[in-house]
């Protein structure tokens, strides 16, 4: 029998759309301030890949849900990415003028509306989670294990913890096991929730999440590895963010440590590792694994 086709491009636009069309929904409120609403979609609509709710719902479907049955959580992933984008960007962080091919949120609101707006994205994305219908459809027990998933992965032990690290290293040459551990806090972290929390909402054996967490620990080392190759080889057309800022701020690197092609093989190697992760599940399996070749090929 011949081997079916399958388009990541097609699916990443089917699911992009529903994402984006829920991220509309979730973010008015009618007794919200207008400028704080209005802040909080210039980044969160500004466009993205949406790897992070992608990620949810690939994860879901692998184990017999739809999109919708998980979007409250996959959009939740990425309001709290947002969030952590607006921050990250500040002058008394990373200070970029330049997000998602736009002026950051600050540039155009203000540091305060910024903080505030990053703020109100975060708590919102638990707001949606605790939404009384879809805690409902799933179930209390599941969703309330995909809301402690996702909160570790956000906070002190996860994303905060490594932004954190992060900024005590600044001015200083991490080694390796460093920016490795930085990494897998600052950015992996997420991932692996959004890959968790997709299989814990569709039901998933402990022994399939183990294989989930494999794959997400992989996918997120190839995509940090191919973000450091971005910075040095990536054209600011396409990034929609500044390049070469990593050298400016003399941060350590994959690409500072490796050198550029060892850190593109490193990427691919750690993209391949995570599509082994997921073999048993054959072609079932397609969308993650076409996921994972994607980060390491992709041009922003
Ligand atoms: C400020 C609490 C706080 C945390 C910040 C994740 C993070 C921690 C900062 C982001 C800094 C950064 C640019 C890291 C590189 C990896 C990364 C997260 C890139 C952006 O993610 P993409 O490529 O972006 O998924 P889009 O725009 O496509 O969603």
């Amino acid at each position: 029998m011949d081997k079916p086709m399958h388009d990541l491009r097609q699916y990443l636009a089917d699911r992009r759309r529903l994402v984006d069309a829920a991220l509309d929904r979730y973010s008015a409120g009618p007794d919200w301030p207008p400028r704080l609403a209005e802040a909080m979609r210039y980044s969160l609509l500004a466009g993205g890949k949406r790897l992070r709710p992608i990620l949810v719902i690939a994860a879901a479907e692998l184990f017999g849900l739809t999109a919708n049955d998980v979007m409250p959580t996959a959009c939740a992933l990425e309001m709290i990415h947002t969030y952590s984008l607006i921050h990250d960007d500040l002058p008394c962080m990373d200070d970029d003028d330049l997000r998602r091919g736009r002026p950051t949120c600050h540039k155009v609101y203000g540091e305060a509306m910024a903080v505030l707006a990053g703020d109100a994205l975060l708590t919102q994305a638990f707001a949606v989670m605790a939404e009384q219908a879809f805690v409902e459809r799933v179930g209390p027990e599941r969703a309330l294990r995909a809301v402690a998933e996702v909160a570790r992965a956000a906070g002190a032990a996860g994303m905060v913890g490594g932004q954190v690290e992060d900024l005590e290293w600044e001015g200083r040459r991490a080694g390796e096991t460093q920016l490795r551990r930085i990494h897998s806090l600052k950015t992996g972290a997420l991932f692996r929730a959004a890959v968790r929390a997709g299989g814990l909402l569709a039901g998933a054996a402990d022994a399939d999440l183990e294989r989930l967490d494999r794959y997400a620990a992989q996918f997120g080392l190839a995509f940090q590895i191919w973000d450091d190759v971005l910075d040095v080889a990536g054209d600011a057309a396409k990034t929609g963010k500044g390049v070469g800022r990593d050298a400016k701020q003399q941060k350590s690197t994959y690409v500072s440590l490796y050198g550029l092609d060892e850190a593109r093989r490193r990427a691919r190697e750690a993209a391949a590792e995570a599509c082994d992760a997921l073999s048993v599940y054959g072609e079932n399996g397609w969308v993650l694994r076409s996921l994972a070749e994607y980060v390491v090929d992709r041009e922003s």
